[in-house]
């Protein structure tokens, strides 16, 4: 069971605090179909996705990208409680879209590079170290009800 201190919370809602979800979230899920081209087969229904600036500039990419990082801001508000709060979603990952949860450290990894981007000076060391933890906590949790 993880378990999160009260600097760690802190450093983690003071950058979640400073988030644009639409533009941080759309980025991030570009980037992951642009770095892992593989990844773009579970969004064949999003229409062109024939380049990297047909990624970004593609709307439903950056609908998807605002909802999965909305998701994620759920794992900040229920950090004690991850698995319950994933568990739907693990299952229909799992279940129904047939998600490889490798994916989601990916993405993880990706968001830590958008947000490094974003905020260079209050992205700290151990603000990204907290970050890191946090993103492979959720990548845990989403996978959970994998079977
Ligand atoms: Mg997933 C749907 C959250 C990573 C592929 N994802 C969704 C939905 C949410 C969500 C909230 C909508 C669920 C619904 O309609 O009820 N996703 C979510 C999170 C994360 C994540 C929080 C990681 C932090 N998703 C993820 C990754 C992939 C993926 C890495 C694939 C590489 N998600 C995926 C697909 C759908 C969703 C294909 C359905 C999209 C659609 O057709 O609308």
């Amino acid at each position: 069971m993880v378990h999160w201190t009260a600097e760690e919370k802190q450093l983690i809602t003071s950058v979640w605090n400073k988030i644009n979800v639409e533009e941080c979230g759309a980025e991030a899920l570009a980037r992951l179909l642009i770095v892992y081209p593989w990844t773009q087969r579970f969004f064949d229904n999003f229409g062109n996705l024939s380049s990297p600036t047909a990624i970004i500039g593609n709307p439903k990419v950056r609908a998807h990208g605002k909802k999965v990082l909305t998701s994620f801001g759920e794992a900040i508000k229920n950090l004690d409680n991850l698995k319950a709060t994933y568990a739907k979603l693990s299952e229909l990952h799992c279940e129904k879209l047939h998600v490889d949860p490798e994916n989601f450290r990916l993405l993880g990894d990706i968001l830590i590079i958008v947000l490094a981007a974003h905020f260079t000076k209050d992205f700290t060391p151990v603000c990204q170290a907290t970050w890191q933890k946090l993103v492979g906590v959720v990548a845990h949790a989403l996978a959970y009800k994998y079977h």
